[in-house]
C-alpha cells in the first residue's frame, strides 16, 4: 500500500486553521479513480501487477479481428519481483477448482497468437474439463520462443471419456514461479472446433473499466477492495442531511487471495491511498458537531473518534492531548451530535478524524450489514490561535514536489530562521538553518525523501507555522 500512495494522491494543500470549514466535511466532493480495463468473464493478475508496477499486465490491444488480449511479465518498480501476466476462469488458489458450466467436447482449440517468450521462460495455455469436480481431461499447451506476427494456430485437445459439466482455463505469459521480465503473449479468437458453444468473451471484445469513487480528503480501503473485485466499504449516498451527498459506510469482509480482513472505517487523509493523515490544526480547545444516521446489525454501534495531538519541540515527540470518542446508537433518521474538549493543557497542532461503521473497541467484533451515514462535520472556530497561515506570510510554491521545495515568506519583518521536516510519525527528517538574507525565498532539496506527505515546521523570528507538503 505504501507504493500506491505516491501514485494516487490528492495532496492536502496548505490546509490551515483558517480554511478548516472548506474541507470536504460535508461529503459533497467525490473523486473517481480509474484503474484499468478487465476482460469480462475472466479474472486476471492485474491487481497484483498494479500493486507493484502501477500498471496492469493483462491489457486490451488491437487484434487480427477487433480487439485481442496481451499478457506480459512485468518487473516491480521498487524491488526485483516479476509479476506474470495471468488470465483465468476458475479458482486459481485451488486450480483446477471452480470454472464455468460447459458440457461439450471440442476437437481442438484454434485462435491467433503472437509472442516473445524470453529464454528460460515458458508461457502456457491450460484447459481442463471437469465432471462433478473431478478433472476428466487436461491440456497444457506450452509456448516458447518468438512469433513476430499474429498467426492462426490449431491444437488438438484431449478428449475425455465422459461428457464434462464444467471447464477451467488458465493462460500465463511466463513461468508462474520464476517469470522472466518482458516475456509476452497475445491471443485473439480462442475457439473450440466442433462445439456449439464457446467460452464467453473468447474473442476478447468485451472489457469493463475498473474504477472506484472516494470522498476527497478521506482515506478509505476502496482502492484495495476494488483491486480485489469486492464491494467498496465507503460509498456516496444521496441520503444526506446537508447538500446532495453524505458518506455511507457499509462494512465488507474480504477473504480472497490470502487476505482475511474486515474493512469498515474511513479516516481523514490521503484520497486514493488509504493513508490516514492528521489535519494541521491549532487550538487549545475543540468543539464539533456532525450528523449521522445508523442502521446497526444486531447490537452493533458505530464510532466517531477525534484525536488531538501536539508536537513537543522540547522532547521532539508527538503527544496525544485527547481522544474524544462518540459511540453511536441506531437512528433511522439523521441526528446531530455535538461535543467538545476544552481547555487543553497545551495547544494542539494536529487533529485526526476516524469513522467506524461498527464497534471495534473493547475487543468487540463489528458486524457485517451495519450501515452508517455521516454528513456535515463541523469544527469550531478556533480561539487562541497563534500565528495562522495568513499572518505568517508563508506560502509553499512547489507542492506536490519532486526535487526542490520552495517556500516563500512575504513577511519581511518576520524572517524564517529554521525549517524542519517531519514525517507522518512526527519524526524529524531534516533541519535547515536559514540565513536572514535568504529568508524571503527558501529552497530545500527534498529529492532523497521517500514519496509521502510531510509536515513542515517553519520557525520564524516570531512564531512557528506548520504546513504540509507532498513529496512525489
Ligand atoms: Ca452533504
Amino acid at each position: 500500500m505504501k507504493y500506491l500512495s505516491s501514485l494516487l494522491f490528492l495532496c492536502l494543500l496548505n490546509i490551515g486553521v483558517n480554511q478548516a470549514q472548506e474541507l470536504n466535511f460535508n461529503f459533497e466532493r467525490w473523486q473517481e479513480f480509474y484503474l484499468y480495463d478487465e476482460p469480462k468473464g475472466y479474472e486476471t493478475y492485474n491487481f497484483q501487477s498494479y500493486f507493484v508496477t502501477f500498471a496492469p499486465n493483462v491489457t486490451k490491444i488491437p487484434g487480427p479481428i477487433g480487439s485481442a488480449i496481451r499478457l506480459e511479465n512485468k518487473r516491480a518498480l521498487l524491488d526485483s519481483a516479476v509479476v506474470p501476466g495471468v488470465l483465468y476462469i476458475g479458482d486459481l488458489a485451488q486450480f483446477p477448482a471452480g470454472g464455468i458450466p460447459f458440457n461439450e467436447i471440442a476437437d481442438s482449440l484454434t485462435g491467433y497468437i503472437r509472442f516473445d517468450i524470453k529464454p528460460g521462460d515458458t508461457a502456457i495455455i491450460v484447459f481442463a474439463y471437469k465432471r462433478l469436480g473431478i478433472t476428466l481431461g487436461f491440456d497444457l499447451i506450452p509456448i516458447a520462443g518468438t512469433l513476430a506476427n499474429f498467426t492462426k494456430f490449431t491444437v488438438p485437445l484431449t478428449k475425455p471419456f465422459f461428457a464434462p459439466d464444467s471447464i477451467v482455463f488458465l493462460m500465463t505469459s511466463g513461468n508462474t514461479n520464476n517469470p522472466i521480465e518482458g516475456s509476452f503473449v497475445e491471443v485473439d479468437e480462442l475457439k473450440f472446433t466442433n462445439t456449439t458453444k464457446q467460452v464467453p468473451n473468447s474473442s476478447f471484445e468485451d472489457w469493463e473499466s475498473i474504477s472506484f469513487e472516494e470522498p476527497e480528503e478521506w482515506a478509505t480501503a476502496n482502492l484495495l477492495t476494488t483491486l480485489l473485485r469486492t464491494k467498496n466499504s465507503v460509498v456516496k449516498s444521496t441520503d444526506a442531511s446537508e447538500g446532495d451527498y453524505s458518506l455511507l459506510l457499509q462494512p465488507v469482509y474480504v477473504n480472497k487471495l490470502g487476505l482475511n480482513r474486515f474493512f469498515g472505517a474511513t479516516y481523514f487523509g490521503e484520497t486514493g491511498s488509504g493513508v490516514p493523515t492528521p489535519i494541521p490544526y491549532k487550538s487549545n480547545k475543540f468543539n464539533y458537531t456532525f450528523s449521522y444516521k445508523y442502521l446497526p446489525e444486531a447490537n452493533d454501534s458505530a464510532l466517531v473518534i477525534f484525536r488531538g495531538f501536539r508536537f513537543n519541540t522540547q522532547t521532539q515527540t508527538r503527544e496525544t492531548l485527547f481522544v474524544k470518542l462518540d459511540l453511536l446508537a441506531g437512528s433511522p433518521t439523521f441526528k446531530t451530535v455535538s461535543g467538545n474538549v476544552g481547555l487543553l493543557p497545551a495547544e494542539m497542532d494536529s487533529l485526526m478524524i476516524e469513522i467506524y461503521s461498527g464497534n471495534y473497541v473493547n475487543g468487540l467484533t463489528p458486524k457485517l450489514g451495519s450501515q452508517l451515514w455521516i454528513d456535515n462535520i463541523k469544527i469550531n472556530e478556533v480561539t487562541n490561535t497563534f500565528n495562522d497561515n495568513k499572518e505568517s506570510g508563508i506560502k509553499i510554491l512547489t507542492n506536490p514536489v519532486s526535487s526542490t521545495l520552495t517556500i516563500q515568506n512575504n513577511a519581511i519583518d518576520n524572517p524564517v530562521n529554521q525549517i524542519e521536516i517531519y514525517n507522518q510519525q512526527f519524526q524529524k527528517i531534516k533541519s535547515s538553518q536559514i540565513r536572514e538574507s535568504q529568508s524571503s525565498t527558501v529552497e530545500i532539496n527534498v529529492q532523497s525523501l521517500p514519496a509521502s506527505n510531510y509536515f513542515l515546521m517553519i520557525k520564524q523570528k516570531s512564531g512557528i507555522t506548520v504546513k504540509t507538503f507532498t513529496k512525489i
